[in-house]
């Protein structure tokens, strides 16, 4: 038995190093050096190049280096073999103290107390909102987006968000479906987006989407929060919506290209916050432990867990 490591965009070594801590026995080689295709049983991949899973004939199982799945999915050769993602303690806080962190930055208008200081001005808007009256709306209500929900709840923010199918949640107000998106997004002030990439959600935040948001709220205008991923965003949409004043602010931490273009206008407009694709990055301590957990126990014949449904593609 052996891994394959297929990973670009991440340092490959620093993962080798990781994943064969956890075994003594098993190679853990980086794609395209794989000694012998017939001995690879699992595959690890962040971006793999198309094609190039192909030719392991006793594959099991392909994992992800990330929660998202989408850069497996983009691959229209992949092996018919179980798809894992990450689901993991670490990442998931992080992305909670992404959201928290600008949902506050924004209800405090920390952004124009910046650039006050910056100019010397001393002066306090008298619109200070409390949490309880600004109503954070979260697309997505999967691992992330419930446990950035129940820690804004915490903070006292009004929460509800919007998933696929109906479920409920303690504390959390929810819609489901494209019939109540709508409803969702006119009570909203601070959109959350923590959805995943598929050909369904591609797209879905532009500027007709943007319209529907709450213009009634305690903030002083809608704003966007993205850590999904970039495709799910229309950037020219957002940047005109920014001009029109139908976004009051965005931030983004994903982008329809990575790395950002130096050319973007997002990189200098004065109502967008950008962070590089690292709202909640893979801790790979963490993340090969999961996943040397996961092959151990399923060669000691226990199910995969987290493994993605092919047809939904998340
Ligand atoms: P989950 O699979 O646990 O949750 C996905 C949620 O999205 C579910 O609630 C699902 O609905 C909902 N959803 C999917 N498709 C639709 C749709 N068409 N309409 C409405 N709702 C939909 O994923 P995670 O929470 O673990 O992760 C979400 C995404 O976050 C990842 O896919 C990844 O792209 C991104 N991410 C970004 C990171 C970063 O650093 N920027 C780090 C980690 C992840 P339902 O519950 O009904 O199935
Ligand atoms: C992920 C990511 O999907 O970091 O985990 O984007």
């Amino acid at each position: 038995m052996s891994l394959a490591l297929h990973i670009n965009g991440m340092d490959s070594d620093l993962w080798q190093a990781h994943l064969a801590a956890q075994w003594h026995d098993s190679p853990v080689e980086i794609w395209p050096a794989i000694t012998d295709p017939n001995a690879v049983e699992y595959a690890v991949t962040w971006r793999h190049q198309a094609g190039s899973l192909g030719h392991y004939r006793n594959l099991r199982a392909i994992f992800s280096l990330g929660a998202g799945v989408d850069h497996i999915f983009a691959d229209p050769q992949l092996p018919d073999v179980p798809v894992v993602r990450v689901v993991d303690g670490d990442l998931t806080g992080r992305m909670s103290e992404w959201v928290v962190m600008h949902c506050l930055m924004h209800m405090r208008q920390q952004r124009m107390y910046d650039w006050q200081q910056s100019e010397r001005i001393w002066a306090s808007d008298p619109l200070q909102p409390a949490a309880q009256d600004v109503r954070v709306g979260i697309m997505g209500l999967g691992v992330l987006g419930q446990d950035a929900g129940h820690k804004l709840k915490t903070i006292g923010f009004n929460v509800a968000g919007w998933a696929r199918r109906p479920r409920q949640l303690s504390g959390i107000e929810t819609y489901a479906g494209a019939g109540e998106l709508d409803a969702f997004l006119a009570r909203t002030d601070i959109l959350v987006c923590l959805l995943p990439l598929t050909p369904e959600t591609r797209g879905i935040l532009n500027a007709s989407l943007f319209e529907k948001l709450a213009r009634d709220g305690a903030v002083p205008g809608p704003v966007l929060l993205n850590a999904g991923r970039g495709q799910l965003q229309v950037e020219a949409d957002i940047l005109e919506s920014l001009e029109s004043g139908v976004l009051r602010a965005a931030v983004l931490d994903v982008f329809e290209q990575e790395p950002l273009p130096q050319e973007s206008e997002l990189w200098h407009h004065p109502a967008v916050t950008i962070s590089p694709h690292n709202a909640a990055i893979s801790n790979p301590q963490a993340i090969a432990a999961f996943i040397a957990g996961q092959i151990k126990a399923f060669q000691a014949g226990a199910p995969l867990t987290h493994v993605v449904d092919r047809a939904r593609q998340y």
